[in-house]
C-alpha cells in the first residue's frame, strides 16, 4: 500500500548481507544515530547474494526496499541504485581499499612484498572485471585478460622484481565480487613472478585473524577507514598496512531511484 509509511511498506527492515561485514557494523551504528533502532527498525543479516536477489525481486515488482550497498559493484548500475545521502557523515565520504600483510613478509618473501606493495589499481577497472565474472567469466581467467589488455600497469608492478622458483604464497579473501577480481589479480601477478600461489575465501573476522597470525601472507581487501576500522583496530600492531590499492570505493545504504521520496536516510523515519 503506497500510502503507509516507507517503515510499514518494508516491514521496518533494512536488507543487510554477511553477519561479519564492516558494512553490517557500520549500518547499526548508522541506525542508531538515525534513530531507527528504538522503533520496530532491524538490520536483517543474509549473505551478499541473498540481498542481490531480494533486491532483483523487488526492483521487477517496483516495490520498495532498503539495501547495505558499496561500489565498485555491479548492483548499482544493474538495479539502478542512488545511495542515501548520509549527513552524519556515517558511512564516511568515501573508502580506500588497503593491501595488509603479516608482519615478517618483507624479510621472508621480499619480492611478492615488493609487488604486492606496488599493486594498485582504479575502481572502473575493479567493477570491468566484476562485471565479467558475474556474467559469468571463471575470475582466473578474467584477470588473465584483464592482465594482457593492461600490461603496462601490470608492468609498473613487476618490473625489476627478481623471479622466484617455486616459492609459495597465500593470500587470503572474503569472496565478495570485488575481492574476487582484486585477488585473482594479485594472484596471477605473483604466479608471473614464479609463486605458487593459493588462495583462500574465508569470513571477514577470520582473514583478518589470518594475517595477524600469520597464518596466511596477504590480503587485498581492508576496506578503511570505516567499514572494516574495527578489525584494524582491533590486530593493530599485528600486521604490515602496505597502504592503498583502490581509492573512491563508497559504502552505504541504497534504494532504487524509482523511490522519489527516499533520498536520505533520515527520509527512512516518515
Ligand atoms: N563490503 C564489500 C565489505 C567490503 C567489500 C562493503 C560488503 C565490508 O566489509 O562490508
Amino acid at each position: 500500500n503506497p500510502n503507509e509509511s516507507l517503515g510499514k511498506q518494508i516491514n521496518y527492515t533494512i536488507t543487510g548481507i554477511e553477519a561479519g561485514a564492516g558494512e553490517m557494523t557500520t549500518t547499526q551504528k548508522a541506525m542508531k544515530a538515525y534513530g531507527l533502532t528504538n522503533s520496530k527498525w532491524q538490520l536483517q543479516t543474509s549473505s551478499t547474494a541473498a540481498m542481490t536477489s531480494t533486491l532483483a525481486k523487488s526492483v521487477k515488482n517496483h516495490q520498495p526496499i532498503v539495501v547495505t550497498s558499496w561500489t565498485p559493484h555491479w548492483m548499482i548500475n544493474k538495479f539502478h541504485l542512488k545511495f542515501l545521502k548520509d549527513p552524519k557523515n556515517i558511512y564516511g565520504k568515501s573508502e580506500d581499499i588497503h593491501t595488509i600483510v603479516r608482519k615478517g613478509l618483507k624479510k621472508d618473501k621480499p619480492e611478492a612484498y615488493e609487488m604486492l606493495n606496488r599493486f594498485n589499481w582504479k575502481p572502473d577497472q575493479m567493477a570491468d572485471i566484476m562485471l565479467k565474472v558475474n556474467n559469468g567469466e571463471n575470475p582466473k581467467t578474467a584477470t588473465a585478460k584483464w592482465m594482457k589488455q593492461n600490461q603496462q600497469q601490470v608492468n609498473s608492478w613487476t618490473k625489476g622484481i627478481k623471479h622466484v622458483h617455486g616459492q609459495s604464497i597465500k593470500l587470503t579473501y572474503v569472496a565478495w565480487d570485488s575481492e574476487i577480481a582484486s585477488t585473482n589479480l594479485v594472484a596471477n601477478v605473483l604466479r608471473s613472478l614464479g609463486y605458487k600461489v593459493e588462495i583462500q575465501a574465508m569470513e571477514l573476522q577470520p582473514l583478518w585473524a589470518s594475517i595477524a597470525t600469520n597464518a596466511a601472507d596477504g590480503m587485498v581487501c581492508a576496506w578503511l577507514p570505516n567499514t572494516q576500522g574495527l578489525y584494524y583496530k582491533d590486530y593493530k600492531g599485528k600486521f604490515d598496512d602496505l597502504g592503498t590499492n583502490l581509492k573512491g570505493a563508497k559504502v552505504g545504504l541504497a534504494v532504487p531511484s524509482y523511490m522519489k521520496n527516499i533520498n536520505s536516510i533520515e527520509d527512512l523515519k516518515n
